[in-house]
């Protein structure tokens, strides 16, 4: 690997042999059970990390509660500042970062550096944003008052992010609720703890030689027993985490149970709709990356495309024969679409998926398998798989984080494909392809597609960061990143101010004394 400048980005992102959890400034070590990272991309190991024990928690979660007490005093253009200077260094350490992520994500050399582009982005956005935390006045019904309401900090947010965008959502998160006056503890993926403590280093220096006070940035390391000390904490009051349907059920139970909030952004089941007026040759395109760039494990990859009958002979055919042009391997030479997938866990999933499709009455049209020999030696390459399926088969029904695309046929009205792109459990994104301004509407219109996220003409991954980010049903009702998604990171108060001698009672009430 060493030949992809791999020893010279971590060395230059500090992440080295005692990469522990730290908060912004001092330099802390958690002291639990090691964590070894070891890359999809050839199978070695790239360092250790330390988790977080309950004490190490503690401390974190008690400076953290003290910081944020400052903090949330500085104006939020100052925050903004300080977050325009820690986007400086995202786009200074912008390759090595990239490259870390390749290395020990498995994605694409290309996407690696895409999702430093959503950190940049977004902490552009966030610095806009921090002279913009706008209310709304009102007009109150009694004489000589005022009305209005105002956005507080809201205090320590705690985020959960998964392995598949091991950096992204964590600044989607951190960049608006750092300008919004609120400090993080993040705990990102036990499968990606290097990008952490690389992302956690370049936060801790800007905080600290920008005079931030202690804990507004912090990292807590381990598996999801770390993540439980903080959704069972009455002091963090903002739980986003981004995983699977079944981690969120148990998240939002946890938080719920407290009455705190939740941010959750977890399984997708996304389809593209083909209809008879689709422009084939972009349906390939959009389809085929989204199928298979980041390995199938993008929330937003596309998983089913549900293909008019007309067209259906055509568009398998083009599919298919995309798919042989696909270049599987090393995820940091340019020339390859596909790297591996995370581990051997996602292998078996992936396999056990197309032996179920199979068995449900699938017919394979592009035949999967685990990649062997020179340059597959993690064991973690898969070839991506295409089936002809049923869309009430179980095994479509379930995301299956890896890249299986499942072929459905629809005939007649377009109200036909609506029925099965909405009929799963997820609800996160969603596209029609057509050059037919009826269909496309009624695509987004009120009774078509009821995911967070519907496209016309492009594919269901690689959503902007200017947008809100979520989707509905089992996918959790979460929104991050743009638009007004900022507001779950503060406090709403409404003001009503007495400017008279008199006290008037609202509603006309009188209660004379
Ligand atoms: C995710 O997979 O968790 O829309 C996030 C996309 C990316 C983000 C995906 N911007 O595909």
């Amino acid at each position: 690997a060493s030949s992809f400048g791999i020893e010279e980005a971590l060395k230059e992102l500090g992440v080295n042999e005692t990469n522990n959890g730290t908060s912004t400034g001092k330099n802390w070590f958690s002291s639990g059970e090691e964590i070894a990272s070891y890359s999809p991309v050839d199978g070695k190991l790239i360092g250790k990390v330390s988790a977080t024990t309950k004490e190490d928690y503690e401390k974190v979660i008690t400076t953290a509660t003290e910081g944020f007490k400052e903090w949330r005093q500085l104006p939020a253009p100052q925050r903004g500042e300080i977050v325009r200077k820690f986007n400086d260094e995202l786009r200074r350490l912008k390759e090595p970062l990239g490259k870390l992520v390749s290395y020990e994500m498995g994605k694409s050399y290309q996407e690696g550096l895409g999702e430093v582009q959503e950190m940049i982005d977004i902490c552009d956005f966030a610095v806009g944003l921090s002279r913009q935390l706008h209310g709304l006045t009102m007009h109150s019904e009694r004489p000589g008052h005022r009305m209005y309401e105002q956005y507080h900090p809201l205090g320590v947010v705690g985020i959960i992010s998964a392995f598949n965008f091991p950096v992204a959502v964590w600044s989607w998160n951190t960049a608006l609720a750092w300008v919004c006056g609120d400090a993080c503890i993040w705990k990102g993926s036990e499968k990606t703890p290097l990008t952490s403590v690389a992302c956690q280093n370049i936060a801790a220096r800007v905080f600290s030689e920008n005079g931030a006070p202690e804990g507004i940035s912090c990292l807590i390391t381990g598996d999801y027993t770390v993540g439980e000390m903080m959704t069972k904490d009455e002091r963090v009051p903002l739980i986003s985490a981004t995983g699977s349907t079944r981690m969120g059920k148990i998240v939002a139970k946890k938080v719920a149970g407290r009455l705190g909030k939740t941010l959750l952004e977890l399984g997708g089941n996304n389809a593209i709709i083909v209809t008879p007026d689709a422009d084939i040759k972009n349906t390939v395109i959009g389809a085929v990356f989204g199928a298979v760039g980041t390995c199938g494990q993008r929330c937003t990859s596309t998983r089913r495309l549900i293909v008019h009958e007309d067209v259906y002979d055509k568009v398998k055919d083009a599919i298919v024969d995309a798919y042989q042009q696909i270049k599987i391997g090393n995820p940091l030479d340019e020339n390859n679409h596909v790297g591996p997938l995370i581990d051997k866990d996602a292998v078996k999933n992936y396999q056990n998926a197309l032996d179920k499709v199979v068995e449900e009455g699938g017919n394979i049209l592009v035949e999967g398998g685990v990649l062997e020999g020179e340059g597959y030696e993690s064991g973690c390459y898969v070839k991506p798989a295409i089936a002809e399926a049923k869309n009430e088969f179980e095994i479509v029904q379930h995301e299956t984080f890896a890249p299986v695309l499942y072929l459905l046929k629809y005939s007649g009205d377009l109200e036909n494909a609506i029925e099965i792109q909405n009929g799963v459990r997820q609800g996160l994104s969603s596209a029609i392809m057509t050059n037919n301004l009826r269909e496309a509407e009624r695509f987004l219109s009120v009774a078509g597609s009821d995911c967070g996220i519907a496209n016309v003409n492009i594919g269901t991954s690689g959503a902007e960061i200017g947008g809100a980010f979520g989707g509905e049903k089992e996918t959790g009702g979460g929104r991050e990143s743009g638009s007004d998604a900022w507001k779950i990171y503060m406090r709403r108060q409404t003001n009503t101010i007495n400017y008279t001698t008199e006290l008037p009672l609202a509603q006309g009430i009188k209660f004379d004394l």
